[in-house]
């Protein structure tokens, strides 16, 4: 092909550029490109394995993580009375196994205001083909401490939870709903736990509503203290009414929420509260039914419920249709969702991406966990800003004991801000708390620490702390409504402008002014 002198003199010039000096820097791989972790983050599976099946995952605040096990879905370990749950040091790579008193398989689990685990219902019998009856819940309920890292044995609640919903009021107490009662039929007590007394009340000291709620019904603490059901469960399809509603348990009052889409395939969708929690803005993810077993969808639905009659309204689309997902707020803001499979325990995704409320938009895609990762499995924020995934439960009954951990984003952009001092880790509500950092912040925020099972966590949320800053000291002004953030221990970040987090700072936030 014949070039025209101009075209050719442009050539030698790009020539003449890509030899010089400046040109070699210019060629240099960008750290932030396209596939780099910068972009994309960067997953690591451990060369260690969980030594428990790990379904449920509770982060302790002592940076400790607590994996249980129970009898793990397998029945010879059920029928052998062998349950199991043991403690995960991040930092060492260590465990503890702890004794497990009671098959605490699919029970719900929350942080009482202390900072001790309430762990609640479970399994008192697997599916029997001969008396045909299938999953039994139990009525039992445990402390976990973690200074001790041992269960104490509560009172009992009023009928068998296998598969409820737990979850923290403001007042510290703990409200528990649904699941297979201990004869497999759906419970409908409403179960409230109240912390100061430590223990159940009685079925006739709560207003009961005898409804049934499904299985592991995602139900979201709002800002008026009234519970979001958010229309994401596990398995339990067919409910009636529109698939979401606010529950008001003082009055025993259920109001149904519209527009969620297509009800009846949200099995093990996951539903987030958005940060920040002041928004009140709800974001589902996902779903599937593992009855019919249609592919799991693509959708997502979004709610503002600040608005004086919410009511969902389609997000976009995730990358991929799945269900078994796990969702985990970011400390810069943003949401990983991670995991999951197509099909009832089949068909695993490999797909991550990102969820930025601000622009309600998904980005990525992220770089992928190594290991799939769908039914009983969970993911979760670890103090350092890094988010470990554990499990998966697939139809051979086989269970991978591998774990993952995955860097965001964040950790590829540059140092870190860091959180030098902290007046006192004792926190109250409409406070204002005095931190120093190394250098300026945009932001800092509080996390719950995670205590999550089967794409639920509905205790998972982020607030945010004003900032007034004076040079390296900042005063954040704690919220005072306890509705916003629970009385408990959290997970303090502060976040510089590029998004980058500091490794967080435990406080404990509770009502008593100072
Ligand atoms: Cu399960």
């Amino acid at each position: 092909m014949r070039r025209r002198p101009l075209a050719y003199l442009a050539g030698l010039l790009a020539a003449a550029l890509l030899y010089s000096p400046l040109a070699v820097l210019r060629a240099a791989p960008d750290p932030c490109g396209v596939g780099t972790p910068c972009t994309q983050g960067r997953w690591t599976v451990l060369d260690y394995e969980s030594p428990v099946r790990a379904i449920h995952a509770v982060l302790l605040r002592t940076g400790k993580v607590l994996l249980i096990a129970g009898s793990g879905n397998d029945p010879a370990a059920f029928k052998a009375g062998s349950f199991k749950s043991t403690v995960y040091d991040p930092g060492t790579g260590s465990f503890h196994d702890v004794p497990t008193p009671a098959d605490l398989f699919c029970g719900g689990h929350t942080q009482l205001p202390d900072g001790r685990i309430l762990v609640l219902g479970g399994t008192i019998g697997y599916p029997d083909n001969v008396q045909d009856i299938t999953y039994q819940g139990s009525k039992a309920s445990y402390v976990f401490d973690p200074a001790t890292e041992a269960y104490q044995r509560t009172n009992d609640m009023t009928e068998g939870h296998w598969y409820p919903s737990a979850t923290s009021l403001g007042n510290g107490d703990v409200l528990t709903l649904g699941g297979l009662n201990e004869k497999a039929s759906g419970s409908v007590a409403v179960e409230y736990f109240a912390q100061a007394q430590g223990k159940w009340l009685a079925a006739g000291e709560i207003k009961q509503t005898w409804k049934f709620w499904g299985l592991y019904p995602s139900m979201i603490l709002t800002q008026d203290g009234r519970l979001f059901y958010t229309g994401s469960h596990v398995f339990g399809n067919g409910l009636p009414g529109t698939g979401a509603s606010l529950y008001d348990y003082p009055s025993g009052t259920v109001t149904d929420v519209p527009g969620l889409q297509d009800k009846d395939n949200r099995d093990q969708s996951m539903s987030v509260l958005l940060p920040p929690a002041q928004d009140q803005r709800v974001l589902v993810m996902g779903g599937g039914n593992i009855i019919t077993n249609v592919a799991a969808k693509r959708y997502t639905d979004l709610i503002d419920l600040k608005a004086k009659a919410p009511q969902y309204a389609p997000g976009p689309e995730l990358h991929a249709g799945k269900m078994y997902l796990s969702a985990v707020i970011l400390p810069d803001g943003t949401v990983l969702e991670t995991g999951g499979a197509v099909h009832n325990r089949a068909d695993p995704v490999a797909e991550a991406s990102v969820f930025d409320p601000k622009t309600n938009q998904f980005s990525g895609p992220m770089a992928v966990d190594p290991v799939a990762r769908g039914y009983h499995s969970s993911a979760f924020l670890l103090p350092d800003g890094r988010v470990m995934a554990v499990g998966n439960n697939p139809g051979d009954g086989s269970f991978d004991r591998r774990m993952s951990l995955y860097e965001p984003t964040y950790l590829f952009k540059g140092p870190r801000p860091v959180i030098a001092g902290l007046a006192s880790p004792e926190w109250t509500y409409g406070s204002t708390q005095r931190i120093t950092v190394d250098r300026a912040v945009a932001k800092a925020v509080l996390i719950r620490p995670a205590a999550v099972t089967h794409s639920t966590d509905p205790n998972q949320r982020s607030v945010d702390l004003p900032i007034t800053a004076h040079g390296n000291e900042l005063d954040l002004v704690v919220t005072a409504n306890p509705n916003m953030a629970p009385p408990g221990w959290y997970l303090l970040f502060t976040v510089d402008g590029a998004g980058i987090p500091s490794v967080a700072r435990w406080v404990h936030l509770t009502g008593l002014r100072s």
